[in-house]
């Protein structure tokens, strides 16, 4: 209703975008994909299902002020033209995870064929899967920075390998990843030993959410090499619960918002934001909202330090 009264009117894009129904044909640098899922667990289904109309609904009354400066920024969000699009929702099914995951490795490569950068609206996290392996065959290399309260390097999970828990792991065994740094891990429930070894024997830099408490996210930006690729992938609950609630399993001691937009600015400062993918928000665990807005201000700011870059 707010949103109405200042005139951002009724488009059900994020931020009142473009809609862009065709990504063969996109027309701008950042496109917005939305997935509710992708390979849920057996008997789980897709618990961040309704995650990108939530995060979309809370963005509708910034759209009419696009164009407004947006002071995290230091100036409007896209400093020229509006440079992104919406591509809406995939058709994501909970019964067809092989189709789940085609669908977003399909748009996501049409978005990089197009020399485009995806941005990936969750679902839960095992979306960036399929996402990341898009990147490969494309003749470069990549760093990926996960920014996430678990490290995800869980092998199977019921015998499901290409879960949520399993999305680290399994972008370690891609080719086309040549680095891995990892932020936000802490208290219990992150990993087992084994599965933090044999991170650290891959060689992943970690950087825990207790290290960014004291000393910021300058070591983290520091292990991004300059010019490098970065694949951006973001679970929400890597952010602290009293600010971001809609998480599946809250765990105090998280970063703040400005210690994430800090990060992803110093890479695109310094390296390229390739790809962006925001995770895991569970409208159901919402509180008045609160989380939804969170995640549709980082979103918005990101897509601006995207826009920024060369
Ligand atoms: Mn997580």
């Amino acid at each position: 209703m707010a949103g109405r009264m200042f005139g951002a009117g009724e488009t059900g894009t994020f931020l009142g975008l473009p809609r862009c129904r065709d990504l063969s044909r996109l027309p701008a640098k950042i496109a917005l994909i939305g997935a509710e899922g992708c390979t849920p667990y057996p008997g789980e289904g897709f618990h961040c299902a309704g995650g990108p109309a939530a995060i979309r609904a809370a963005a509708a009354a910034s759209g009419a002020d696009l164009s407004h400066v947006n002071f995290d920024l230091g100036g409007p969000v896209f400093p020229g033209a509006v440079d992104a699009v919406d591509a809406g929702d995939l058709p994501q099914e909970e019964g067809d995870p092989a189709g789940n995951r085609a669908r977003i490795f399909g748009a996501v490569s049409q978005v990089l064929d197009r020399g485009g950068v995806p941005f990936l609206l969750g679902g839960d996290d095992s979306v960036p899967i399929p996402m990341i392996e898009a990147f490969g065959a494309r003749g470069k290399t990549y760093t990926i920075l996960q920014i996430d309260a678990h490290i995800d390097w869980r092998d199977e999970v019921g015998g499901e390998r290409l879960g949520l828990s399993s999305a680290m792991r399994r972008a370690s065994e891609m080719g086309h990843v040549e680095r891995m740094v990892q932020v936000g891990c802490r208290g219990i429930g992150s990993a087992r030993p084994g599965e933090l070894q044999d991170a650290l024997d891959w060689g992943v830099e970690f950087v825990p959410a207790g290290e960014v408490a004291r000393d910021g996210v300058w070591r983290a930006a520091d292990l991004i090499p300059e010019g490098a690729e970065v694949i951006l992938s973001l679970d929400l609950d890597a952010l602290d619960p009293a600010a971001m609630p809609a998480v599946i399993a809250r765990t105090a001691g998280g970063l703040s918002y400005w210690q994430v937009l800090e990060l992803a600015g110093a890479v695109a400062e310094k390296a390229r934001i390739a790809g962006f993918a925001m995770v895991e928000f569970m409208p159901g665990r919402d509180i008045d909202g609160q989380g939804a807005t969170l995640a549709a201000q980082l979103l918005t700011a990101a897509m601006g330090v995207a826009a920024r870059q060369g």
